[in-house]
Parts: C-alpha cells; structure tokens; sequence
C-alpha cells in the first residue's frame, strides 16, 4: 500500500508479519492505514498528508495462509528447502552481514538462514522494490510479536555500532514513552543484540547497512508472553493505537 496525498513527501517504511505467527503485526498496519486514510484528527492528518506511508502488511503471505490452514505456530517461508523441510527464516535470509551470528545452517531449524542471502523470494522481492524507491524513505519500521520490545540495529556484533546511535536513542525513548501513554503498556528499548539477542540476515539490517535508510527501528509489539503470538482480538486496537502514538512521535522528532 502507498498513501500519498501530494508529490515531494519524504517516506515511512512499514514492513509487518515477515513472521508467519505473528499476526497481530498485519492486523496493526492495516488499522494504521485505515487510520491515515480516515481520521480526522488532526495530528494524524499531518503526518497522513505531509509524509508518504508505505506498507507491507505481509511480508511473508505463503507464510501467513499456512497459519491459517496447517499450523498456527509457523515462523518461515514455505519453499522446500531440504528433502523434508520447508522454509528459511526470511528475518535471517537479508544479504548484510548475513550468517554472522544467531541464525542456522539446518533447513529443518525455525532460524534456517535460507540457502544464501536473498535466497528467498519473499525477502528478494521486498529489497529489489526497496532499492527503487530507498532515495525517499526516512524511516523503516518492522513489526513483529511478541515481548514488547523496541529496538534499533545492528542485530550482530559484526556490524559494529551504527552511524547515528544516539539519535535513535533520542528518538526511540521518546517513541517508547508514547507506547506507555495512553494504556500503561511498557516496552522496552535499545540495541538488538542487548535487548534481546544476536540474530544476523534480519530485514532492518540491510535497509540500515546497504541503503543506509537513516533511522530504522524493529518493534516486538504486545503482550509479554502471557497469550504470545494468540494474542487475543481484543487486544488489536489498543495494540494499533499505542503504536500509532508512537509514530506520531517518531515523525515528530524526525522534523
Ligand atoms: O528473531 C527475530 O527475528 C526477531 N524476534 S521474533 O520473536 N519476532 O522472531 C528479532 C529480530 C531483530 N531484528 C534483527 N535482528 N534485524
Ligand atoms: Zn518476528
């Protein structure tokens, strides 16, 4: 989806759901677009028709009908990969810095690296459109469930520290204390690797370490494990607005 109200707008990236399971992530981007397309408040309008919003909401579909036909807890891509597995980690299968740390080489493991960078349709197609349009964007944001995390790149001790660290400090604190505003959700925030782990071939590594996309942040979005990635229907709205809010305040810091 792109929504654009006028020529010259700089771009927000919103990649959801790379992660089969994790539905409430493609639940949430479809709410925030029908949001920039018919709210009428007005700090939403601002950020609706002065930004172009791009979005993705998923970014892994052979995935995502699994789940819902076959197998509610699958992670991966579906094309074969060995004799008797299916799938490669499409947030492992980036081409930057790939291989290098909290991924794995077994096509039968939920963190299979794919068979090289890029392997993957699904993540070939999303970086091959990212490179026509990257002059544009300003910030990519990626949703994925659960723990309540935000965070900022890289997800591997081999990329060493990004160019602009403190600035995504500045701005992912202040986006962090949006997420608790309206409903007391508490998130967490930092780097990957401290906050929760090293995994390489992620999708904001490369958008970070290639196009060099300047402010990149990665969400684990509701709850802390209580219902997981079965988060109950209820909880997709509040979920949307905090997050919402949080994008509101990202674009602010960003002016
Ligand atoms: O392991 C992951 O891919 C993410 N956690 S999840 O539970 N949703 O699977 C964290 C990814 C962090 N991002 C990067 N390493 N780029
Ligand atoms: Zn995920």
């Amino acid at each position: 989806i792109k929504i654009s109200y006028k020529q010259g707008n700089k771009g927000v990236f919103i990649e959801s759901n790379i992660h089969a399971r994790e539905w409430v992530t493609s639940a949430s981007a479809t709410w925030i677009a029908n949001e920039l397309l018919t709210s009428n408040n007005s700090m939403i309008r601002d950020i609706a028709e002065n930004v172009d919003w791009y979005i993705l909401p998923v970014a892994n579909p052979d995935g995502f009908v699994f789940t819902h036909t076959n197998n509610r807890m699958w992670r991966k891509t579906r094309m074969p990969s060995s004799a008797f597995c299916w799938g490669a980690d499409p947030n492992r299968n980036f081409g930057h810095l790939w291989m290098t740390g909290g991924s794995s080489n077994n096509p039968c493991s939920d963190t299979y690296a794919g068979s090289g960078p890029f392997s993957e349709p699904e993540t070939k197609a999303l970086a091959n459109f990212y490179l026509t349009i990257e002059k544009d964007i300003i910030a990519y944001v990626d949703f994925h469930s659960f723990s309540q995390l935000l965070m900022y790149p890289y997800g591997t001790n081999a990329g060493g520290r990004i160019d602009n660290e403190q600035e995504h400090i500045e701005i992912g604190k202040a986006m962090q204390k949006k997420l608790a505003e309206r409903f007391g959700t508490k998130y967490q925030f930092g780097n990957i690797v401290t906050t929760i782990y090293v995994a390489s071939g992620g999708s904001i590594d490369w958008i970070k370490g290639v196009p060099n996309t300047p402010f990149v942040f990665v969400y684990e979005m509701r709850d802390t494990g209580r219902y997981g990635f079965i988060l109950p229907a209820k909880e997709i709205i509040p979920n949307a607005q905090e997050t919402m809010d949080s994008l509101v305040e990202m674009v602010k810091q960003l002016r």
